[in-house]
């Protein structure tokens, strides 16, 4: 394979021509069951669902291939025969950056467990030709580099330019009559290609293999300026390429948040008409009549579009604009086929990330949808006043166009025949509070889907040393149903197996300090807790109360003498580029760790490590090292989360509030075994809603240790690598710390030590740990995947 591949004998290769020529070797088996596949779903006449999402944190593909596709253990003995390794050869595999966070993650996930359950799912997204940026630290702040992980090509995708689909932008809407019958055409305008490249997305067990489809822009037409290179004008000459292709240049860099950029909209856009232009494609040549007429009423019956948050919204408009300004249909007939084929899952509930655009701005752009958008509000209005007249409230809130703006969320909603939330909270506050005028309005279109997590990613190929152990005590039946996990539940009180579990920790470890040490120069005591939190900055997220935590801790071990368990505090994460307080925090963080890492009074007792460039890649390093899961978010704010779920799979104890899915957490480990803190949903509710929240309160009641803390974020002790805190402080003392983090750092605190004090028994502690991974089955995206399958797609 090396030979043909890149024409050089496997001795002369070097182990990335090997890796690639590894890469083909899977790709080619996995496309040729794709095929087999594909047949037999056109011949059984079965429903494909497509997944559309912006966001696809696939990560490294190959070991997690070679373990679905069964082939893991022969591959590695076949490449040390050869004198090389699988660990070095995967080594070489880039970490595709086309996500965020969790919403990008749980994308990917999905994938996974759609092939897994023999369901023919596509996902539908962006080809970015650059990744999220790279987080680096410097003087502990983060600096964004440019991730550029297409450079040395991609060894999993396949271009199809014979697929492309060709979609505008702006031009003029043109009314025709002729008969008494009008329509509308669309007349210039930019009109762009969106080239598709194919990714397999290989299923365990191998039995199925789907696709994930990512768009990239390019010219319709090469519109190369040969007078213009001829007289030495080079950045005019191609003035028209790198224009369109800015479209598919970035994946815009924030997490929950909203992204006012007209690009944005140009990709929302592209992808969504790209992809329905593919689907629609494929549709009228499986289900065109001999007579030449088309069978649109299977068009529901065989096709979901399933949309991922509101970045997809268009897919509503943009299927009726191709059914009648395409296909003839008329509109209530179009309108049928759009609701029952679409589906939305809202993943926030921050007021911020729900997406507008200015009308003006959308008009100009899409003016054809826009009109469509228009048509589907006008008629939303009209059906509602004619069933609730009385309830002009809820029309201000439900409507689609609004002071201005085009409201995606409720787009989607109106367009779709379900909404979901991401946890059973947070379907619980999109019904009483965020989207409530649709609730009440009709309570039969909302449902929870508790989010999940691939198990055989996170713990089969993550976690090797735990992994045996599981599968020698109860089989490996969990990688293809983890509520075989279950099982475990014979172990908890079984002295060999919690003392392996030590072992098996002991080693991941020793691995993860030994990359922290390379890529940070900190270096952890591994009989130390290993204490983490690792996910996107964010206000919300509170990734300062943990550094409050460990500020005061140290505080107490230099000046009273404090001894607290041994720990290591692990921090990883990115902030979005603009997020200035989110990047004050993640600089805290360092300047924290600069201090205590450097201080003998305290460096014996603890140690804080930030690891920059929180991806998939290390992601996996990570969860399997960790003790203590840290989730301590605002109640009420964390839709669900999912580093949560990877945590306690791993056999991390969650320390966290009872907020997202660490509600069910709680519920399926059992109170005993989690350790929670801190204010309820409700208690948030009420402080907020009664104003009677004051920070200096909080600060004035205890001076000595958290009123210090605050301090200290003004006083220069901490500022020594880069400057003091104002900003933090200001949010803190001045704008009445909006995320309660004065008000449950002693509850927070002292949860934290409790379960230091438990630590000290290891077997009880691994007793616990191993609840854990026993319960956290539930949480396999597998069982979500079905739950979507059987309640919302209908396959
Ligand atoms: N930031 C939620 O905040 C949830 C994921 C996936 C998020 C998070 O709690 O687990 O989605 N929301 O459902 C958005 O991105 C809008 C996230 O990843």
């Amino acid at each position: 394979m090396v030979e043909s591949e890149v024409g050089k004998d496997f001795e002369d290769a070097d182990d990335y021509e090997r890796f690639a020529a590894l890469c083909n070797l899977v790709a080619y088996r996995a496309r040729a069951i794709h095929v087999k596949n594909d047949n037999a779903i056109v011949a059984q006449r079965k429903k494909r669902v497509f997944y559309f999402s912006l966001e696809f944190l696939i990560g490294p593909l190959l070991e997690n291939y070679l373990l679905n596709l069964g082939a893991l253990e022969t591959v590695q003995e076949a490449l040390e025969e050869m004198g090389t390794s699988l660990e070095r050869l995967s080594a070489c595999e880039v970490d595709p950056g086309l996500g965020n966070g969790g919403l990008g993650r749980l994308a990917a996930c999905f994938l996974d467990s759609m092939a897994h359950e023999g369901i023919a799912g596509y996902g539908n997204g962006m080809r970015y030709r650059y990744g999220l940026f790279r987080q680096v630290i410097k003087d502990g702040r983060q600096v964004e580099e440019t991730d550029n992980w297409l450079a040395k090509g991609y060894p999993w995708e396949v271009r199809r330019p014979e697929s492309a689909v060709e979609v505008t932008f702006g031009g003029e809407v043109m009314r025709h009559e002729e008969d008494g019958k009008y329509w509308f055409t669309l007349e210039g305008g930019e009109t762009v290609k969106a080239v598709p490249y194919d990714i397999p997305v290989v299923g365990y067990g191998g039995q199925t293999v789907n696709k994930l489809r990512i768009w990239s822009a390019e010219p319709a037409q090469e519109n190369f300026d040969l007078d213009a290179f001829n007289d030495g004008q080079y950045a005019n000459a191609s003035k028209f390429r790198t224009d369109v292709e800015a479209i598919s240049t970035i994946l815009y860099p924030n997490d929950a948040g909203e992204h006012g950029r007209i690009l944005r909209l140009k990709q929302e856009y592209l992808f969504v008409a790209a992809g329905i232009g593919s689907i629609m494609r494929t549709f009228k040549r499986e289900n065109t009549r001999a007579d030449g007429t088309v069978d649109w009423d299977m068009f529901p019956e065989l096709i979901a579009i399933h949309t991922n948050d509101t970045h997809p919204a268009m897919c509503g408009a943009e299927l009726l604009r191709v059914l009648i300004d395409e296909e003839g249909l008329d509109y209530d007939r179009a309108w049928d086929i759009v609701t029952r084929t679409i589906s939305y899952t809202n993943h926030t509930v921050l007021p911020e990330a729900l997406e507008k655009w200015p009308i003006d701005v959308f008009h100009r752009l899409l003016p054809r949808i826009y009109m469509y958008i228009e048509e589907i509000d006008r008629r939303y209005r009209e059906d509602f006043i004619a069933k609730h007249g009385d309830r002009m409230d809820l029309l201000c809130e439900t409507a689609i166009l609004w002071d201005g703006q085009v409201r995606m969320a409720n787009l989607s909603i109106i367009c779709s025949h379900s909404v979901n939330g991401v946890a059973k909270i947070h379907t619980d506050i999109l019904e009483r509070e965020v989207l409530n005028g649709f609730y009440q309005l009709d309570p039969e279109k909302f449902n929870n889907k508790t989010n999940g997590i691939s198990f055989r990613r996170f713990l089969g190929n993550a976690n090797p040393s735990y992994s045996r152990l599981i599968t020698s005590a109860i089989g490996d039946g969990w990688l293809d149903d983890a509520s075989e996990l279950h099982k475990l539940s014979a172990f908890y009180k079984d002295s060999v197996f919690l003392d392996a579990m030590t072992d098996s920790k002991r080693l991941n470890k020793e691995r993860l300090a030994a990359y922290i040490k390379k890529t940070t120069g900190v270096e952890l005591d591994c009989d130390s807790v290993f204490d983490v939190q690792v996910k996107r900055f964010h206000a919300y997220k509170r990734q300062l109360l943990n550094i409050f935590k460990v500020m005061d801790v140290y505080n107490r071990i230099v000046n009273w003498g404090y001894t607290p368990r041994p720990t290591s505090f692990i921090f990883a994460g990115k902030a979005a580029q603009s997020y200035t307080y989110a990047k004050e925090v993640i600089r805290l963080i360092n300047s924290v760790a600069h201090v205590v890492n450097n201080d003998p009074r305290a460096n014996q007792i603890i140690k804080v490590a930030f690891v920059p460039n929180f991806s998939v890649s290390n992601a996996e390093l990570i969860y399997p090292a960790a003790e203590i899961s840290e989730q301590i978010s605002t109640a009420g704010m964390e839709a669900s989360g999912t580093s949560n779920m990877k945590l306690m799979a791993n056999a991390a104890i969650t320390l966290g509030t009872l907020d997202g899915a660490n509600v069910e957490i709680a519920q399926l480990a059992g109170r005993d075994n989690i350790e929670i803190f801190g204010l309820t949903v409700d208690e948030v509710e009420a402080l907020k809603s009664s104003n009677s929240y004051f920070a200096w309160d909080e600060y004035n009641r205890d001076r000595d240790r958290l009123g210090r803390v605050v301090d200290e974020l003004i006083d220069g002790t901490f500022a020594g690598l880069s400057g003091n805190f104002n900003l933090i402080y200001d949010g803190l003392m001045h704008k009445n710390d909006a995320d309660f983090v004065l008000k449950d750092f002693h509850s927070y605190v002292d949860a934290w030590e409790h379960l230091g004090s438990i630590y000290g028994d290891q077997r009880r502690w691994n007793a616990m740990a191993l609840a854990n991974t026993a319960n956290s089955g539930f949480f396999s995206s597998d069982r979500t995947i079905r739950e979507y399958a059987e309640d919302i797609w209908h396959v």
